[in-house]
């Protein structure tokens, strides 16, 4: 996948960039981050990018002619870019379900704002997608560009490795991660659950399940409603499955 970052501070993507997961993903091919200053397309004696707004009012706004230029210069050199996705606070709520659709795409333009806002002709006319990280006020589009990339990087075939990505499977069924457990058994008094140590895999499974489930009613009641339970679920949680085909009897036993 190949992934175009327009910003005025490209070098706030060299380090996360440059480490772990993502270094391992771009040294192996598998993606392709380039990041483009959108002051070098500006041709003024100033390099401006940004101008007060019509109708007066605090603060600036970015320019749109660089922003154009910048971004059909990019998408003059193929693949065409699938998406040109622009940071806003009033965007797309980013989830992991937008991480999944934008993993299958072959280009992506991530446009980074900053100061008060952006031409509205550039979101009407340019941008295919806008999106919002969360609801808090960030200064810029940067981090929200790097939250995109690394949720997305993480799903592209062979960046994770065989164990590293079975742990991504509960949140894809709207389920919290179970509780994680290493040496040494007793830290400080505090003992690590006797069924973990027990060789009993089955039993192992069920309690981490279980963990996952009651977890995630406890913490985020939203994704348990989202999550649809198996059978199996319903009974490590003590419930009865729903009758199929039969009525309730009124007041029978
Ligand atoms: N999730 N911001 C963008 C400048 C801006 C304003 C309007 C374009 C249009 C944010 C967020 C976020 C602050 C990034 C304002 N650019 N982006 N910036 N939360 O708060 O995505």
């Amino acid at each position: 996948m190949r992934i175009d970052v327009l910003t005025l501070f490209p070098e706030m993507f060299a380090s996360p960039l440059e480490h772990s997961i993502l270094k391992r993903a771009r040294e192996a091919g598998l993606l392709d981050v380039q990041t483009t200053d959108i002051r070098e397309f500006t041709f003024d004696r100033y390099r401006q990018v940004d101008d007060s707004p019509y109708g007066g009012g605090p603060g600036m706004v970015m320019k749109p002619e660089p922003i154009f230029r910048a971004v059909e210069a990019l998408a003059s050199e193929p693949p065409p870019p699938d998406r040109v996705i622009l940071f806003t606070p009033l965007g797309r709520r980013f989830k992991q379900e937008v991480a999944g659709e934008l993993a299958s795409c072959e280009r992506l333009v991530l446009l980074c704002g900053r100061y008060e806002g952006i031409d509205e002709r550039v979101h009407r006319h340019l941008v295919t997608d806008e999106l919002s990280i969360g609801d808090y006020v960030l200064t810029g589009g940067e981090l929200p560009a790097l939250v995109v990339i690394d949720a997305v990087a993480r799903l592209l075939p062979g960046v994770l490795g065989k164990d590293e990505s079975a742990a991504s499977e509960t949140f894809a069924e709207h389920l919290l991660e179970y509780p994680h457990y290493t040496r040494p058994p007793d830290f400080r008094g505090w003992t690590v659950p006797e069924v973990l140590l027990s060789g009993d895999h089955g039993a192992i499974a069920r309690w981490r399940r279980e963990e996952s489930l009651r977890r995630t009613l406890r913490h985020r009641p939203d994704l348990f409603l989202q999550h649809e339970l198996t059978d199996e679920d319903r009974k490590l949680l003590g419930l009865t499955p729903p009758k199929t085909g039969r009525k309730r009897s009124a007041g029978g036993s």
